[in-house]
């Protein structure tokens, strides 16, 4: 279309230079024989574009192979490198393969909307069975997903979610309220009740670190935490140097500041390294969200964190193919009520997410101490 819109562009200014001579006066035949050229070559071109156009159309209009008995299962994570991330697909694709069916990851190239819908796009036009994607923004993935399931795919959000006209289903790891009253209680432990403190999440516009930020930030207007004050919510987009330097922006903006609380692994593993390399252990507390094999070094009662809380990433991934393989074979729909019985012997329910959609809730998040660590990081 680019193509074309500049041939065209180029034929009025061409056409228009025409014009302006003949205003001028100037009927110079060689000026004229070299503009009919031009206008010729032009015209050419826009006739070749309009067949490279076609082609394009028609590629798109025809219709992929449908899924039959090769069924095919992708995810798409949030973004690459990120550990967390790797192991919750892990899981998805053990549970894909074990079934027989094939499984595709992807990665986006950067932690973003937009880069998520050009791998959608691609796995529509593929015709995949079933989609998973952890995502990076509530509703603008919504076109792109409602195109996918208009054409039989199923999906299901999982980790961060997207809105309920996007998705078959959503796959949470624990309940979104009991994480966040989980951390909102480590925060007011760690501060001993009152003082400064900071969050730092990943990106801004991750639906589970805001649903976790907000309900936190709701179970704080109760007066037992009045003597808290949140001074800053900071955004390290889930990439490890920049959650370093935003660490180290809070240290030195808020000099008072008792408790950072990260509800990202990767956030956390960066806090950690800042706030040990400063040598603030003790001072300055940190607590959140961290994959214990990468948290183990920074975990005890004179490190970086005391105490931190996850849940199995890669049960999330198990969970959300074994939902998405039920939903292929006619099994599972999404809808509340319904329930399955999954391989790893339990029984999965589909309820209510407090909105206006449905959610598989995986587990209760888990604490991490010095008693406990050394035995979890082996695990993920
Ligand atoms: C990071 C990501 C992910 C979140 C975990 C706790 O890896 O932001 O979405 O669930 O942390």
């Amino acid at each position: 279309m680019k193509k074309l819109i500049s041939v065209l562009l180029t034929l009025v200014l061409v056409f228009g230079l025409v014009a302006c001579g003949d205003k001028a006066d100037t009927k110079d035949t060689e000026e004229k024989e070299k503009v009919e050229e031009v206008v010729e070559e032009k015209e050419e071109e826009a006739e070749d574009a309009k067949v490279e156009e076609a082609d394009d159309e028609s590629e798109n209009e025809a219709p992929a192979e449908p899924a039959g008995e090769d069924q095919i299962y992708a995810l798409i994570t949030k973004s690459a490198g990120n550990p967390y991330m790797e192991r919750m697909a892990g899981g998805f694709e053990e549970v894909v393969q074990e079934s027989g069916y094939e499984a595709i990851i992807k990665h986006p190239a950067e932690i973003t909307a937009e880069a998520q819908i050009s791998l959608i796009n691609e796995l529509v036009a593929q015709n995949v069975s079933a989609i998973a994607i952890a995502a990076n923004d509530v509703d603008a993935l919504q076109t792109a997903l409602q195109a996918a399931m208009d054409q039989g795919i199923k999906v299901v959000s999982l980790d961060s979610s997207v809105n309920a006209a996007s998705r078959n289903t959503h796959i949470q790891q624990a309940g979104v309220q009991q994480v966040a009253q989980s951390l909102v209680d480590s925060v007011e432990d760690l501060a001993g009740g009152s003082g400064d403190w900071a969050i730092l999440s990943a990106t801004s516009t991750a639906t589970n670190q805001n649903a976790w930020i907000d309900a936190m930030q709701e179970i704080m207007e109760d007066d037992q935490y009045s003597d808290l004050n949140l001074v800053e919510i900071a955004y390290g987009d889930d990439e490890y140097q920049k959650s370093v330097d935003q660490t180290l922006a809070l240290i030195n903006n808020y000099p008072d500041l008792k408790v950072i609380c990260a509800p990202t692994t990767v956030g956390l593993a960066a806090a950690a390294k800042v706030i040990t390399d400063e040598g603030l252990a003790g001072e300055l507390i940190l607590t959140g969200l961290g994959l214990p094999s990468e948290m183990a070094e920074f975990i005890g009662d004179d490190a970086a964190t005391p105490y931190m809380f996850l849940w199995n990433p890669v049960d999330v991934g198990r969970v959300s193919g074994y939902s998405l393989i039920e939903m292929v074979n006619g099994e599972l729909t999404g809808v509340l009520g319904e329930k399955f019985d999954a391989p790893d012997g339990n029984t999965y329910e589909v309820v209510d997410d407090g909105a206006d959609g449905t959610e598989i809730i995986v587990g209760p998040p888990f604490r991490f101490d010095a008693s406990n660590i050394d035995e979890w990081k082996e695990v993920y």
